[in-house]
């Protein structure tokens, strides 16, 4: 156990509050994993897989309202509202910790409260940030023994004095003497409530058990509050993939992609190259934390210790490093089971079995009309069975990055690859970046761009101008050529006629070689009023047909007119944007005259 006087506090004040039947005290260890493991099997709650074909693995099925992040629970609870800014729910702290503490009251009753101490960061490294998270869900504690580095160790690290970020969370499901639980106990939507309290630096989430909402050492720390405590102290957490990409003579080049949800980063994180020269080694797939080191290069540290990774459309083509490393010990939540008791999903790769179990319980066969597995369904799994995982991903210093990538889902209008003018340039790249809105979004957006500054929309724990001004102070006082370059990609172009015109996946590596060679200075760019773009010969197609560069290429002057004026429209409903970002939109708008 732990002499920390702070921790012992507060987790005999929050037992009082929650009245748990029992307090345990989590180690991490192996051997408690597999323990509580064996509980949820027996009590319905998991089903262990068939040990031959995933060994060591689970399946989980959460319930149907509660099958994602929910932006909409989700609040930072700054001292002031124009602390959290436009793109956040706000909350005065005060009423929102008297609702929550209600809410907490009790809640526990009938279940184990898990203490759960965790490091968010290499152990042991001065730039780590420790966490303990208190819980009633046993789904909560397996998975963070594999996304952090949990348990004693973390207990150790913390010592007699250290400080931490409270993390307190429950399903808000108490259970009454003789009650049946439920296999995915959770409170109803409208008493979800994912807080965050930035100046205080705890998190409170209440009546959701899955994946972002209760894993609280991911987007609740390491990137709401882990943001705000960044920008008092001159750092950046960041929503980004970090990747060692190694060419013919051995060079490395460490590069970062923010991307929003849903555009690949996982499988950018883990590309297999389709050009022989180059190798890829994975550092991390969601998060970097970027620290400016002593040589002035900005180096990046994956806070995480797992990848927790969207299962549909995950194969052997799309990413066998992902394929390889969930062969075993992993945990599934909400894909389908087969009858041999492994998994299936919508794009595994292998066609649909005549039967299955879906992700809700039924019975499913491909007459069903509905998908088998949802299409959040996920899986958890400890970084280092990733076959590509780098020698270097635990460095406390981190990896020193050269490139930044940025972009989304644009099939008309952004080119493949463009290269900012310079870092100024760069953010506001990244001040603008988003998606096209789908059918299968908002209807009656279609075609609008969902804007996401870095892909950071709901992960700021403050105010987005002010995130925004902070891009741009890491770049000042900053030697330019020490900078990562920003560039702007887009694998989602489409033809007039829908389809995708460039092929994506391993061959993304065609761009990242234009990249490198480009930060090498081994070849030039055209000048555009967008910004740098490749000459068509020096985007290496070898072993590719049918590749329209022209059109990936494209800058469309009288599109990019309508764009700038969407840019302008909204910069407008932001408060706190920085003056250089608006200089910025005004020469794009002069450059396209
Ligand atoms: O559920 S998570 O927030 O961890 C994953 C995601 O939505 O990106
Ligand atoms: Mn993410």
């Amino acid at each position: 156990m732990t002499k920390n006087k702070k921790l012992l506090a507060w987790v005999n004040e929050m037992a009082e509050l929650c009245k748990p039947d029992k307090v345990h005290w989590c180690d991490g260890s192996k051997e408690e994993y597999d323990r509580m493991m064996d509980e949820m099997v027996a009590s319905g709650m998991a089903i262990r897989l068939n040990e031959k074909k995933r060994p060591g693995s689970y399946l989980f099925r959460s319930h149907p309202s509660d099958v994602a992040r929910v932006e909409d629970r989700t609040f930072i609870a700054s001292a002031t509202k124009e602390e959290a800014g436009p793109t956040n729910n706000w909350r005065d702290p005060k009423e929102l910790k008297a609702t929550l503490t209600g809410l907490f009251n009790g809640s526990m009753k009938g279940r184990t409260m898990y203490v759960l101490p965790f490091v968010m960061g290499p152990l042991n490294s001065p730039f780590s940030i420790i966490g303990v998270e208190l819980t009633d869900s046993p789904y909560v504690a397996v998975n963070m023994r594999l996304m952090t580095r949990m348990g004693k160790d973390a207990l150790d690290m913390l010592g007699e004095d250290g400080d931490f970020v409270p993390c307190l969370h429950s399903v808000g499901a108490p259970l009454k003497p003789g009650d049946k639980d439920s296999t995915w106990p959770c409170a109803p939507m409208e008493d979800k409530y994912i807080a965050h309290f930035p100046e205080e630096r705890a998190i409170w989430s209440y009546g959701s058990g899955y994946g972002g909402n209760a894993l609280l050492g991911k987007k609740c720390l390491a990137l709401r509050i882990a943001s705000a405590i960044a920008r008092d102290e001159g750092w950046q957490a960041e929503h980004m993939l970090i990747l060692g990409l190694t060419n013919s003579e051995g060079e490395k080049t460490y590069i970062t992609a923010a991307f929003p949800s849903a555009c690949g980063k996982t499988n950018l994180a883990m590309l297999v190259p389709t050009l022989p020269d180059y190798k890829v080694e994975t550092l991390g797939d969601d998060i970097a934390w970027l620290r400016k080191g002593e040589d002035g290069r900005i180096y990046a540290v994956n806070p995480e210790a797992g990848f927790f990774g969207v299962a549909p459309g995950t194969s052997y083509q799309s990413n066998p490093n992902a394929m390889h490393t969930i062969e075993r010990d992993t945990i599934f939540t909400n894909v389908a089971l087969t009858d041999d008791g492994d998994v299936w999903w919508e794009g595994i790769g292998t066609p649909a079995p005549d039967h299955l179990i879906d992700w809700q319980g039924n019975d499913w066969t491909p007459d069903s009309g509905k998908n088998a597995a949802h299409p959040n369904a996920r899986f958890t799994v400890s970084a280092v069975q990733c076959p590509a995982i780098s020698p270097d991903w635990e460095k406390p210093e981190g990896v020193p990055v050269s490139a930044m990538l940025i972009g989304g889902r644009r099939p008309r209008v952004v080119p493949l690859v463009m290269e900012s003018r310079d870092w100024a340039h760069g953010i506001f790249l990244g001040s603008v970046m988003g998606s096209e809105i789908t059918a299968a979004t908002i209807s009656d957006k279609i075609g609008q761009v969902r804007r996401d500054p870095f892909a950071m929309l709901p992960f700021i724990g403050y105010n987005v101008g002010d995130y925004l001004k902070h891009w741009l102070e890491v770049g000042e006082g900053s030697d330019p050529s020490k900078l990562p370059r920003i560039y702007h990609v887009n694998w989602f172009l489409k033809s007039d006629e829908g389809k995708f015109l460039w092929p994506g996946f391993g061959d993304n590596v065609r761009v990242l070689d234009w990249i490198v060679r480009r930060l090498k200075g081994e070849v030039g760019a055209v000048e555009t009023p967008i910004g740098n773009l490749p000459e068509e010969k020096d985007i290496n197609l070898t072993g590719l047909k049918d590749v329209d560069l022209s059109a990936l290429l494209k800058v469309d002057k009288a599109l990019w007119a309508e764009e700038a004026k969407a840019i302008a429209a909204y910069y407008e409903g932001m408060d706190r944007l920085p003056e250089e970002l608006k200089e910025q939109l005004k020469g794009l708008q002069e450059r396209l005259k």
